[in-house]
């Protein structure tokens, strides 16, 4: 059954990112709408009405409102006929799924919003952590021993773990170079050519440290909450 989907969000490169990449991979059309044109009203005044307070939300069929990023991305795997059958797999996927998540904070808001000195700050305390984390990420793989986390094909997991590493270029790009084995993933995702296509027309996040802005057709907004 074909769904229409619309996926809620703002002016920021986060957890909607791995949904909209598993979306493009898997070539089922989506919607992406800003959350004041989706409630017409700015996000102060409407957090309180959605379901968990936060987004991204996947609205389905204009009827079933789907909050938490990893809810979202298990459930595009499935409509996608891609959901990882062996109970096994499936729970070391949600495992790497899990691991990747805990690198959005304090990674995703400091890429986004964070400036100068205090950007500085966030960068260098967090490196032990990235490069622990990283680490744990290169030996899954290696263990592994396949071209993605669970067999040949990404999966779900797939672009929760390359979403955080494409953003860790931004805040240092040679922080992925100490792993090889990450990096050649990366290059196998920004390969896939529904990926790349993705890839290649998303709106640019730029000014990163100093005034950090979405480029969206071609005009830059700062990132946030807030219509521009
Ligand atoms: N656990 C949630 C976290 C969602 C979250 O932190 N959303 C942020 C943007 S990435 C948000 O809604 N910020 C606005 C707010 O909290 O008011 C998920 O995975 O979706």
């Amino acid at each position: 059954m074909k769904h229409k989907l619309e996926l809620i969000y703002f002016k920021m490169r986060a957890l909607a990112e791995a949904p909209r990449l598993l979306l493009h991979y898997t070539e089922i059309d989506y919607e992406d709408i800003m959350s004041w044109d989706y409630y017409g009203k700015e996000w102060s005044e409407v957090k309180s009405e959605v379901p968990f307070k936060q987004l991204p939300m996947l609205v389905v069929d204009q009827k079933h409102e789907i909050c938490q990023s990893i809810a979202i991305l298990t459930f595009i795997e499935k409509i996608a006929g891609i959901n990882i059958s062996d109970s096994i797999q499936n729970a070391k996927a949600n495992a790497v799924i899990q691991s990747a998540q805990e690198l959005f904070m304090p990674l995703n808001p400091t890429i986004n919003f964070s400036v100068g000195d205090r950007f500085k700050k966030k960068r260098e305390d967090m490196m032990p952590f990235l490069n622990s984390r990283f680490e744990d990420l290169d030996r899954a793989l290696k263990d592994n021993d396949k071209k993605f986390y669970v067999d040949d094909k990404p999966h779900a997991c797939d672009f929760a773990v390359f979403h955080h590493l494409d953003l860790s270029k931004l805040l240092d790009p040679k922080l992925i170079n100490k792993f090889p084995r990450l990096e050649k993933f990366i290059e196998d995702i920004e390969s896939i050519e529904t990926v790349k296509s993705y890839l290649n027309s998303r709106p640019q996040l730029i000014d990163v440290g100093v005034e950090p802005k979405l480029v969206i057709d071609g005009v830059a907004h700062p990132t946030g909450v807030k219509k521009t």
